[in-house]
């Protein structure tokens, strides 16, 4: 049976969402106008006054917010409520440039704690179960979302954060954790130390809660099968909130968005032109009930489509599609534009595990593309001698997912790096 933890909002009728919008839309930009000189001279500069925003359908109006204006204003300067209101902050795990930095009043603390609560009960989740929060905790938001969203729905919390394998094993069997949250690829090494650890019929995990990356249906169903639960994802940024800003549900057809607080637009990357529903493009995202930061058209980099359908679950509020790569991210090679969760899909539907990494050059004025593939204990076993035969078969699935020529190397099991958080994939050694 469906559960939900705010079944009023997450399965009102779409007009009664418009109308909620409608009303926070109005009050944020107001507040942000009065309070933030950046967004008033943004306004100003667009030729747009808060007079001119009365509702959902003039947002297109508005100026956009990038990482450069959280850069320009950095630290303080987007901050819409007093300091002394604010009672936390978090930042982006970025490593270039200047760090983004979001701060929190309570009642932003709150919402954020709401938004995760719902994500887990989305999963199944109920205040009986022991969620086990594997996601860093400290400046990154995945340790503190989930923590506070299991709080807020009564669940004994587990919060081992991110590292200490085998600390998490024990403790996984030890306390009976039922829902384990952390990043997938952090999933993929877990279920695969549990199972040489020979604790597989220990755990007592029943689904897991991963996002803060992209990752495939395939690793969906590698992880499910490894671990025997149902797996969901959730996604969110720093500079919305953290995880929760959208969450998927037992029809795992999408991710719901929090609507009450968080209105999406796709658009056009290169143009800026806001696009009909159902077309792919770049996620913008305006908060409309935070205090003390909150954006407005913010572009996400992420490449994604939006689809409103009442969904099997019972819930209205509109799904985001799994992002299928950031715009940033996205590899152009040799003029082709290549996303790595192609690579992904095409390396777990010949038998392998996201254990791989991209490597992109430039040779004589031509980009070259590398995948290095670690091979499973099977593979390897099995592959010893005939490893140019193994790896010419996935140049030939590359190529026909790409429509580009890459290298394929295979290495033993275990050579690959493994990651606590998200895991770094791609070398682009061309911005070297
Ligand atoms: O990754 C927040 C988060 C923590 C989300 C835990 C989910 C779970 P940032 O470090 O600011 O915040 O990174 C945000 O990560 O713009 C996406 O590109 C990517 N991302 C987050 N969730 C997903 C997902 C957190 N489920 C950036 N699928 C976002 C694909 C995701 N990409």
């Amino acid at each position: 049976m469906e559960r939900y933890f705010n079944p009023e909002i997450e399965c009102a009728d779409p007009s009664v969402l418009k109308e909620i919008q409608n009303e926070r839309l109005v009050k944020t930009v107001k507040r942000v106008y009065e309070n933030v000189p950046y967004y008033r001279a943004k306004m100003e500069a667009s030729g747009i006054t808060p007079e001119d925003i009365k509702s959902v359908d003039d947002l297109h109006k508005l100026p956009f917010v990038t990482k450069d204006d959280l850069r320009e204003a950095y630290p303080y300067g987007l901050l819409a409520a007093p300091l002394s209101d604010c009672v936390r902050i978090q930042s982006t795990s970025g490593t270039t440039g200047k760090r983004v930095i979001a701060f929190y009043t309570q009642n932003d603390i709150d919402m954020w704690d709401t938004c995760c609560a719902r994500a887990i009960v989305a999963a199944g989740g109920t205040k009986d179960d022991v969620v086990q929060v594997s996601y860093g905790y400290g400046l990154f938001t995945g340790g503190p979302g989930l923590n506070g969203g299991s709080h807020k729905l009564g669940s004994l919390t587990v919060p081992t954060s991110s590292g200490n394998t085998d600390r998490q094993i024990q403790l996984m069997c030890d306390l009976g954790s039922t829902i384990l949250c952390c990043t997938p690829s952090y999933a993929e090494y877990l279920a695969e130390s549990i199972n040489e650890h020979g604790r597989r019929d220990d755990i007592k995990l029943k689904a897991g809660i991963f996002g803060a990356e992209a990752w495939s249906e395939e690793m969906r169903h590698d992880i499910e099968q490894k671990l025997g639960i149902k797996a969901y994802d959730i996604y969110g940024l720093t500079e919305i909130c953290g995880p929760g800003v959208s969450f998927e549900c037992s029809a795992q057809t999408g991710m719901h968005i929090n609507e009450d607080n968080f209105i999406a637009e796709i658009i056009n990357p290169n143009t800026g032109e806001v696009l009909p529903e159902g077309e792919k493009g770049e996620l913008v995202f305006t908060c409309i009930s935070k205090e003390a930061f909150p954006l407005i058209r913010y572009r996400t980099r992420d490449i994604c489509v939006l689809k409103r359908e009442k969904c099997s679950c019972g819930r209205t509020l509109i799904k985001m599609a799994k992002p299928m790569g950031r715009s940033d991210d996205m590899l152009i090679i040799r003029g082709v534009n290549v996303f790595p969760s192609q690579i992904e899909t095409v390396l777990l539907n010949n038998g392998y595990e996201a254990n791989y990494q991209i490597i992109v050059d430039r040779v004589n004025f031509s980009d070259t593309l590398e995948v290095v593939v670690e091979m499973t204990p099977e593979i390897f076993s099995d592959t010893v001698k005939h490893i140019s035969a193994k790896e010419k078969e996935l140049v030939a699935a590359l190529k026909n997912m790409l429509g580009l020529s890459a290298k394929v190397t295979l290495v033993a099991p275990k050579t690959i790096a493994r990651s606590e958080g998200k895991a770094v994939r791609i070398i682009d050694k061309r911005k070297i």
